[in-house]
């Protein structure tokens, strides 16, 4: 019997865990992984980083933390966050109210929320919070013939935690996303041979990572608070200054000098932070697009490679860019090859390697999918969520996800989604969102003393209008993206998450709560 159960110990569950104990509640936590840290759990591919700064990708709540902690790198890799999540779960002491290699099977709503896991086991609580990320249910394989493939095969959102060797190995990446991207330069430093199999060429920037100065580091420590008031009132959560003019007003030299200092800048948002209007007018977006592509055409020797390796079907920045390490410079390699699956698309994985329909064979040791997830709602669709009258989760965004703010669904009282469908969540500074949310929902829960909450269907149908209408004011929607649902074979294509920037949103949920909950039935 619990005040709360949460499902997840990854950045979300952490943090939950510790502020809802903080209200004086019995909480539990399941994880379905054998250790805490959610993504960084399982994301170990070679090169896994994260592409937000490690000074602004690290929790706000505890001045202690933030002073205490020293890190190494201006991009924090896998093996640094997941050793900071581990460090957070020991420091607060939270182990011992999280159920390690857990996996949630259903929960169901009548008064209060029964959890069933995988193993038959059953808890009960008040409220029910979803702790359970937005990329964390990797892509089945979607080729045929996986079971004959004589080698070996790995997805990199499940990678095994001793590691793969390449040594010498005839390897085969599919995907190019930001998990391909950041692994095919590592891998093809190991490999006998690399094939990479390419359906839709992204754009990426160099991340121009360095090891972190001590100065450096004391002086982001010096100055925190600000650095962290200002993340906050941004659209991204990273700490920038805004934009101020549209790229129609100024010259192409003084555009194209602007760029430049973007792309040294190393960061997500050196371009895309550069102009005003880049995300919602196309002729805008071109020439940050463009100016990519032309840098594209200097890293890569061979013009052909470098134009497939260029994008054009989408515009800059509606898919998530990647920041890389040496991607483009990898294909100049005699070792490695680009393959155009969009062209000739993988029809069959045989016993000795891939098929493609026009018939050509390539022979593999090591097949890497680096395919991607079924994002922001698979990990909720996963669980056979029950709320009111039995009323299935599944069922209710069979036609595209539905909620409250992005922290709460009508006809599912009492449950809460950390960084829901229609939250700012994938397109800002993780851990951002995650800290508004769950001390939202913390704020919510001493409020409510027990009490049963509920959006109302009229506040839920507001909200999910306001998410599309102001996604369909951006270019967002004219990508084939995570974001819109669209890499899942037959999921609806609706844009998932809230473009209005995380500054607009959280004073939305702060006004929200300001009106007791307004929206909200709490009886
Ligand atoms: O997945 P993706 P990801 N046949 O979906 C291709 C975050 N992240 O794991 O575009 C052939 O982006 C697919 O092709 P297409 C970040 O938010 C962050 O790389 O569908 N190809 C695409 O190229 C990121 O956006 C970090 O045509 C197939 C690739 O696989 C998100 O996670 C690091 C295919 C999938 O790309 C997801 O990234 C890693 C098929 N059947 C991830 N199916 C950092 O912090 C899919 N593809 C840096």
């Amino acid at each position: 019997m619990f005040d709360a159960i949460i499902v997840g110990a990854g950045l979300s569950g952490l943090y939950a865990l510790h502020r809802l104990r903080g209200l004086g509640l019995r909480v539990k936590v399941f994880e379905a992984g054998d250790g805490v840290g959610g993504t960084w759990h399982w994301n170990r591919y070679p090169g896994a980083r994260c592409d937000v700064e490690s000074v602004d990708y690290s929790y706000s709540f505890s001045p202690e933390l933030e002073q205490e902690w020293i890190w190494t790198e201006r991009y924090p890799g896998q093996p640094e966050i997941l050793a900071y999540l581990d460090h957070v779960a020991d420091r607060f002491d939270l182990r011992r109210d999280i159920q390690l290699g857990t996996r949630v099977r259903a929960a169901r709503f009548d008064g209060r929320w029964h959890v069933t896991t995988e193993a038959g086991e059953q808890a009960s609580a008040r409220y029910l919070v979803m702790a359970t990320g937005c990329l964390s249910v990797p892509k089945p394989v979607e080729v045929d013939g996986l079971a004959s493939f004589g080698g070996e095969w790995y997805h990199t959102g499940r990678w095994p935690h001793e590691g793969v060797d390449f040594t010498g190995r005839r390897v085969g990446v599919v995907g190019t996303g930001s998990s391909g991207i950041q692994s095919i330069p590592i891998i093809a430093e190991q490999a006998g041979h690399l094939t990479v199999f390419q359906r839709t060429p992204n754009f990426s920037l160099p991340a121009f990572n360095r090891p972190l100065a001590p100065e450096t580091l004391r002086a982001v420590k010096a100055a925190y608070g600000e650095r962290r008031r200002l993340a906050r009132e941004t659209h991204s959560g990273i700490p920038a200054e805004p934009a101020v003019q549209s790229a129609h007003e100024v010259d192409p030299d003084e555009r194209r000098a602007r760029y430049q200092a973007g792309w040294e800048r190393g960061s997500l948002v050196g371009i895309l932070g550069a102009y005003t209007d880049l995300l919602i007018d196309r002729a805008a977006n071109d020439t940050a697009a463009e100016f990519v592509r032309s840098k594209i055409r200097e890293l890569v020797e061979d013009p052909a490679k470098a134009d497939l390796l260029s994008p054009r079907d989408h515009p800059f920045g509606t898919k998530r860019p990647c920041l890389d390490s040496g991607y483009f410079e990898t294909f100049n390699r005699d070792d490695v090859t680009l393959v155009d699956v969009r062209a000739d698309p993988i029809a069959q994985i045989t016993p000795k390697g891939l098929r493609t329909a026009a018939g050509a064979e390539y022979e593999l040791d090591t097949l890497v999918f680096a395919t991607g997830f079924d994002a922001m709602t698979g990990a909720l669709t996963a669980v056979d969520l029950r709320g009111a009258d039995g009323r299935s989760l599944r069922r209710t965004w069979e036609a595209g996800p539905r909620a409250y703010l992005g922290l709460a669904v009508a006809g599912f009282p009492n449950l809460f989604t950390v960084t829901g469908p229609g939250s700012p969540s994938v397109l800002s500074n993780m851990v951002v969102s995650i800290e508004q949310h769950v001390d939202w929902i913390a704020d919510c829960l001493a409020f409510l003393d027990g009490r049963t909450i509920e959006a109302t269907a009229e506040a839920q149908q507001a909200w999910t209008a306001h998410v599309a209408e102001v996604g369909a004011a951006t270019l967002y929607p004219t990508a084939d993206s995570w974001y819109m649902g669209a890499n899942v074979p037959g999921k609806p294509r609706v844009f998932m998450p809230y473009a209005g920037g995380v500054a607009l949103y959280r004073q939305l949920c702060e006004e929200v709560a300001a009106k007791d909950y307004e929206g909200f039935t709490i009886t």
